[in-house]
């Protein structure tokens, strides 16, 4: 149904997703390209409402509610925001997707993988990113650069070594169940370089090219 592009971006805390999202948009902006950048949680007026609950550094929610909340904000983030744009053609480059729900409540914190598939089916039904692009991130390395960047930890970022090995095992295996949509790169790397990376994969994956 869509006539734009929808391309999203995975992986642990600190990968450097927000980074090189604005850095890609920026890229296929000079190429023309009507972009639209947005985040997950969170992306339209009531998902950011919902993302107020899930980081509420007081809340305590379980798995089961947690994914509920984030299907509930990609539901109105996806009607609201994700479909309109790419039905007009835009391009929208979205800093998190579905993938986290099944990598941080699923193989995170141990929710049934079908429950989460049940949920995607509910509110998305066959809607898929058309390319899906994995910073694989140490999880030492990753530690290092939240601490560099300073600021109160978040809830996942206080999380111990054991959960951010499975949550990075989770997005590898994603990659590996669907290959065609997901690409994994290797984020350890300077910002500079890991953007040429990334634009080179995008072209490749895509088929787009820069003009001369
Ligand atoms: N969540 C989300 C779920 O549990 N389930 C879900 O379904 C969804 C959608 C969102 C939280 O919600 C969870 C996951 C998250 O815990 P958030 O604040 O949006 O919270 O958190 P993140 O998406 O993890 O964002 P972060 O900002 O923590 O990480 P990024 O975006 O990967 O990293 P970035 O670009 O901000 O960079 C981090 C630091 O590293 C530096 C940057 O300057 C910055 O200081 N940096 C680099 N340093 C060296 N080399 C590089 N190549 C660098 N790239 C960036």
């Amino acid at each position: 149904m869509s006539a734009g592009k929808f391309i999203t971006f995975e992986g642990g805390e600190g990968a450097g997703k927000s980074t090189q999202v604005g850095l890609l948009a920026k890229n296929l902006s000079a190429r023309g390209i009507q972009v639209v950048t947005t985040r997950e949680p969170g992306g339209s007026p009531g998902a950011e409402t919902i993302r107020g609950l899930l980081l509420d550094r007081e809340a305590d929610w379980d798995a089961p509610t947690e994914a509920l909340l984030h299907f509930a904000a990609r539901a109105d983030h996806y009607t609201s925001l994700i479909a309109p744009a790419l039905k007009r053609g835009d391009w929208v480059i979205c800093d998190r997707f579905a993938d986290s729900t099944r990598a941080y409540q699923g193989y995170g914190l141990g929710l049934d993988l079908a429950a989460i598939d049940m949920l995607y089916e509910l509110t998305l039904g066959s809607f898929r990113p058309d390319l899906t692009i994995i910073l694989d991130l140490p999880v030492g390395e990753a530690a290092k650069r939240l601490a560099a960047r300073g600021g109160d930890a978040d809830r996942y970022e206080r999380m111990d070594t054991e959960f951010h090995a499975r949550l990075r095992q989770g997005f590898l295996e994603i990659a590996a169940a669907e290959p065609e949509r997901c690409l994994v790169l290797d984020a350890a790397c300077d910002i500079e370089t890991m953007s040429s990376r990334i634009i080179s994969g995008l072209d490749s994956r895509l088929g787009t090219t820069v003009p001369q």
